[in-house]
């Protein structure tokens, strides 16, 4: 019985802490987490960068593909954007509410985050 516990409680603290870091790294591989006031992503070796990206909404972001192969913008949820950048190729897209959206590039799976935030945040 004894064991039995404590072998509850260890799964419990590896669970906790897997649940920890999870939530700490958000998106794998960036470097930071904290959005970046920008209107312009760029994806460079194969990542978006800045990867985070806060805008008021209704304002206009660009993702341009400054690499040498075709990469796209594609909202997890596969609503817009869902965009093929063939290199320099360039999309423009614009918040028309609030709204947190995560993104991908369906060929290489690197990630991206845009935050629109109210007008007067
Ligand atoms: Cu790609």
């Amino acid at each position: 019985m004894g064991q039995n516990s404590r072998f509850v409680k260890a799964a419990t603290t590896i669970a906790a802490a897997a649940l920890g870091m999870a939530s700490a790294v958000g998106i794998a591989g960036c470097e930071s987490n904290k959005p970046v006031e920008t209107n312009r992503i760029v994806i460079r070796d194969s990542r978006y960068n800045p990867p985070i990206v806060k805008i008021r909404y209704g304002d206009k972001v660009t993702f341009k593909n400054e690499d040498n192969i075709d990469h796209t913008v594609t909202a997890d949820n596969f609503a817009t954007p869902n965009q093929v950048l063939s290199p320099g190729g360039e999309i423009d897209f614009v918040p028309g509410q609030p709204l947190e959206l995560l993104f991908h590039c369906e060929i290489h799976k690197f990630r991206g985050k845009l935050v629109a935030v109210p007008q007067n945040s």
